[in-house]
């Protein structure tokens, strides 16, 4: 397939469908292979010189950074690549290749190691016989909740199966393989089995600089009910799912998907003036989370722009000139 001036290896060609169409889910993994992909196109870059290999990584990184809207860890994972590219002087093509090659293996690394930190942390909040709810696949909150469980700490674990695309099953299974013992439970019943929850775990797929929390749809219900019920609710996430563009005001898009998730195309021809939607994200506000488990730290959801200042500093204007213009990427702009 070719960009706007050069052709994309197949390799991440499909790496940005598999995101696109949801083979490869949770913002971590999107992250992770976001930058595998960045990894695999300087590998197969075939030309011989430093500055079109640098034209050709940066239309590379905005085509990966359009595949999925509301998931930051995606724009991230490609920034922490490009943002070290920019600015260095390379003496040859094979040092700026090596340089992505190594900055994106790097980033991997990082990814997987805050997931089990995050599983560490986050366990010392499980406290012995805690009865825990959960929703959609985060691997960073089944991360705390198998740590938790391989402490002794949990009784067992609510699974909400998460429709439409159903990833609570995924967690039940993983769950379960890890021995917890899974209830996996209808989205509808939330506020009856909130009444038996100690403590809610669920991930991020963007963390909002006021501390707002955006994941799989459902979430602020679940958020809502644990509030009117005194029960803690955790969100497990990785530093890089905290947003820099909503610093300077930007808002998080919210992910809409086709209809045919929720009904199946005959339904909708027989209901012709039915409009179905599928917004696949929602917004948790800040008051209704107990703590956010980083990485770096369990901290307040107040704290996330301590995050972000530390993460980002003064950059944020120049990332705004770089990075923002993945918002502005359409697909269109991309002919298959
Ligand atoms: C998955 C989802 C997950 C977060 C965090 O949505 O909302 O809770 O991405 O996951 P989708 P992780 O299935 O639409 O990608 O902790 O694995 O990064």
């Amino acid at each position: 397939m070719k960009l706007r001036r050069f052709e994309v290896p197949k390799d991440v060609v499909d790496i940005r469908e598999n995101i696109r169409n949801m083979t490869i889910r949770g913002a971590g993994k999107i992250a992770r292979y976001g930058a595998q992909a960045l990894l695999i196109a300087a590998e197969k870059f075939n030309g011989d010189d430093v500055s079109q290999f640098i034209e050709y990584m940066n239309e590379v990184a905005e085509y990966i950074k359009s595949a999925r809207p509301t998931a930051v860890s995606l724009p991230n994972a490609v920034s922490y690549v490009m943002h070290r590219l920019r600015g260095k002087n390379f003496t040859s093509l094979e040092e700026a290749r090596e340089h992505v090659i190594k900055t994106a293996r790097e980033f991997i690394n990082y990814s997987e190691e805050a997931v089990k930190k995050i599983g560490e942390l986050g366990a010392r909040r499980i406290e012995h016989g805690d009865i825990l709810m959960t929703h959609c696949h985060s691997t960073a909150a089944v991360s705390v909740i198998v740590t938790a469980h391989k402490q002794g700490k949990v009784d067992k674990v609510y699974v909400k199966e998460t429709r439409p695309a159903l990833q609570g099953l995924i967690t039940a299974k993983a769950l379960s393989d890890a021995g917890v013992d899974v209830v996996l439970i209808p989205d509808s019943s939330v506020r009856h089995y909130m009444k038996k929850v100690d403590k809610v775990v669920v991930g991020a797929d963007t963390v909002v600089a006021n501390g707002a929390v955006v994941n799989k749809i459902g979430t602020s219900l679940v958020a809502l009910a644990a509030k009117e019920a005194r029960v803690r609710l955790y969100v497990a996430s990785e530093t890089y799912k905290f947003s820099p563009y909503t610093v300077v005001g930007e808002l998080v898009p919210i992910e809409v998907r086709d209809p045919r998730e929720i009904v199946d195309e005959e339904w909708l021809k027989e209901n012709p003036n039915v409009r179905v939607f599928n917004p696949v994200f929602d917004v948790t506000p800040p008051e209704y989370i107990d703590a956010i488990i980083t990485e770096k730290g369990v901290i307040p959801p107040q704290a996330a722009i301590l995050i972000l200042t530390e993460e980002y500093g003064f950059e944020f204007k120049e990332l705004i000139k770089h990075e923002m213009l993945h918002q502005e990427v359409k697909e269109e702009e991309f002919s298959e």
